[in-house]
């Protein structure tokens, strides 16, 4: 028997299985196709960027590890790019930072990027057919060196990072206009105190005003969508983040922002499945960085746990995919970095399956009923239920390596371009 044999006699046994529950495969496979995932540049390159290739990482985030290989030029990155790209099936974006600019050697203030610095990356994705996502960078610069960005004390610094927001809206703008749909740029600042600080109000103050500032300038949404991020703690700043979940979540709510949520930015006993449906009463799209936190904010590769298949769920099961923007947030430098994005992105990808394959309607009818017993007996049948028969169908489909085959193109690729750098 071929492999190609195999793959599709398993396929369609497995949607027999499926169809006994009631779950119409196909269209699960048409659905999850066409869900965009937006891959995080700063996997590539341990959040280095092209601004100082010798800048320490600041900001209380941290890549541990030094894997060989890492891009150091805008060409290595997208090379990079395109090789974990061409083993990650269905619908992608990639999600730019500030610092990933090109200046042609020449030094430019984050508060003076401008569009043309990032030319080559909106050819790069013209030509793959795919959308573009921007962040501000308000870490490793000496204006933040001390904490401190959009909610410093000292106006001039704070004016220099509002006029670095505004910059990358615009950017984020020219984005969207050139490739035909709207960039999401995400508002993320370290802002925080390691011990107890005595005013808590004056920061948050002053974030606020920041950010009126910066949104005053107006974008047509058509073209750049506004997010903000929160966060609990980071290294150095443990005791008090300016930009906490109730300040964002009130002025996103207030300001009609979107709201990001972060998988590693909450105690370690929350999980944002249980916040989606939550803020989406009140904020009309979300952002989220998809992450994997252990024992901390640690940015771990995303892998298939129960929370990931839970955010999917969520997704799936409240019919929240179209407002939802999914992005991810990982950083592994000890590992392969093109594996890293790989594994993490295909988990992502298999866990929308995963939720699209679930029989949603008897499941949500049994609750109604009462029947907790029966909810949960036929949740944790599911879990065995042949989805790799199906993903495994899926990657073929799309003229990808099956099982973990993708696994020696990448090391290929290792011996071949990375350790040679
Ligand atoms: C930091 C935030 C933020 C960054 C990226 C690099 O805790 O999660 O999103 O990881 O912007
Ligand atoms: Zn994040």
């Amino acid at each position: 028997m071929t492999q190609q044999e195999r793959i599709t006699q398993a396929f369609e046994l497995a949607k027999e299985t499926y169809k006994k529950w009631g779950v119409d495969v196909e269209e699960a496979l048409k659905k999850v196709q066409e869900v965009p995932i937006s891959l995080h540049c700063w996997q590539g390159d341990d959040v280095t960027g092209f601004e100082n290739p010798d800048a320490q990482l600041t900001g209380g985030i941290q890549a541990t590890g030094n894997y060989p290989g890492k891009a150091r030029t805008p060409e290595q990155l997208r090379a990079d790019i395109d090789k974990a790209m061409s083993l990650i099936p269905g619908k992608l974006r990639l999600n730019l930072h500030a610092l990933y600019a090109e200046t042609n050697g020449e030094k430019v203030e984050r508060d003076e990027l401008k569009p043309e610095h990032f030319t080559n990356w909106v050819e790069w994705a013209k030509a793959k057919g795919i959308g573009l996502d921007f962040n501000p960078s308000c870490f490793s610069h000496d204006k933040s060196s001390d904490g401190f960005t959009l909610a410093h004390h000292d106006d001039e610094i704070r004016n220099f990072w509002i006029r670095h927001c505004i910059a990358s809206r615009k950017i984020a703008e020219s984005f969207g206009k050139e490739l035909g749909t709207p960039a999401v740029t995400n508002v993320w600042i370290p802002d925080g105190y390691k011990d107890i600080p005595v005013d808590r109000t004056a920061p948050r103050e002053r974030l606020k005003d920041s950010l009126d500032q910066i949104f005053a300038v107006e974008i047509d949404e058509a073209y750049n969508l506004d997010a903000v991020e929160s966060k609990v703690f980071g290294i150095g700043s443990e005791s008090y983040v300016v930009g906490s979940n109730e300040f964002y979540m009130g002025y996103a709510t207030a300001n009609k922002k979107l709201l990001c949520l972060d998988a590693g930015h909450f105690h370690p006993t929350e999980v944002i499945s249980d916040k989606i449906s939550a803020v989406m009463q009140f904020v009309d799209q979300i952002l989220l960085h998809v992450s994997r936190p252990v024992r901390w904010d640690s940015d771990h590769v995303v892998i298939l746990n129960d929370e990931l298949i839970a955010i999917a769920q969520e997704l799936v099961r409240g019919n929240y995919l179209e407002r939802t923007h999914i992005g991810l947030d990982f950083f592994d430098a000890s590992i392969n970095r093109i594996a890293a994005w790989v594994i993490g992105t295909r988990n992502m990808r298999k866990a929308l399956l995963f939720a699209m394959l679930e029989p949603t309607d008897y499941l949500r009818k049994l609750e109604v009923e009462g029947d907790y017993t029966s909810r949960l007996a036929i949740l944790e049948e599911m879990k065995t239920t042949p989805l790799s028969a199906v993903w495994e169908y899926y990657l073929m489909k799309n003229n990808m390596p099956a099982g973990s085959e993708w696994l020696k193109e990448v090391k290929e690729y290792e011996k071949e371009v990375l350790l040679k750098r």
